[in-house]
């Protein structure tokens, strides 16, 4: 199996390249702010929590996007791989995530982190805020709290994938297909 966690900061493109990737190599796109999106849309309770978190810039609880991971890890039990975008977030997350893995006999294959600057996260981002309804893209302040529980959360991910030798920076500026190009020969690399 083919399993990629794709990283970054928030606006560094893993959304946008994720859709790329998944028709490329067939794999099957879980993505935690979709997944939280969708609970919000639904109104369900879980959405409800995760809202006032998302809208403030701050993470939502471990053993909830856990759980999402879990059940939708065990319904595709054929899938070729996994596309990980925006998941794990933290070292609880990416404990978990190797030990859902090594129940299911696979593993991660690597980590691709697609490498931004603060300047062009938050233009993009409040770019993206303009016509995308999205609340936690509206606000600078917003935008900045992402950044810094990414700095505190996420980025010493980096330091956990590269101690089992997975880690891939990518440079995430540039055109769309320059950076997929980039991120496909990284991955045909695995093969
Ligand atoms: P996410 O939905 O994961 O959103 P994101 O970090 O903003 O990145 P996204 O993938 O959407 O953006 P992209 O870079 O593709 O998270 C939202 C919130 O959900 C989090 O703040 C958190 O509260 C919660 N959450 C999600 N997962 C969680 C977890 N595991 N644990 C806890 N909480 C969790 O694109 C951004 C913009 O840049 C787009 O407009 C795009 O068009 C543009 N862009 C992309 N590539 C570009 C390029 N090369 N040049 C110019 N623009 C580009």
């Amino acid at each position: 199996m083919l399993n990629l966690v794709l990283f970054g900061p928030p606006g560094a493109g893993k959304g946008t390249q994720s859709v790329k990737l998944v028709e490329r190599f067939q794999l099957i796109h879980l993505s935690t702010g979709d997944l939280l999106r969708s609970e919000i849309a639904a109104g369900s309770a879980l959405g409800l929590e995760a809202k006032q978190l998302m809208d403030k810039g701050i993470l939502v609880p471990d053993e909830v996007v856990i759980g999402m991971i879990r059940s939708k890890l065990t319904s595709n039990p054929q899938a070729n791989g996994f596309i990980f975008d925006g998941f794990p977030r933290t070292i609880a997350q990416a404990e978990a995530l190797d030990n859902l893995l090594k129940e299911l006999h696979t593993s991660i294959s690597s980590m691709l982190a697609l490498e931004v600057n603060d300047e062009e996260l938050i233009k993009r981002l409040l770019n993206r805020g303009k016509d995308s309804g999205r609340s936690d893209d509206q606000d600078e302040s917003i935008i900045a709290n992402r950044i810094k529980e990414y700095n505190n959360k996420t980025a010493p991910l980096a330091n956990y994938y590269s101690a089992q030798g997975k880690y891939t920076g990518v440079n995430g500026i540039g055109s769309l297909d320059t950076i997929f190009n980039d991120l496909c020969s990284s991955i045909e690399k695995l093969k």
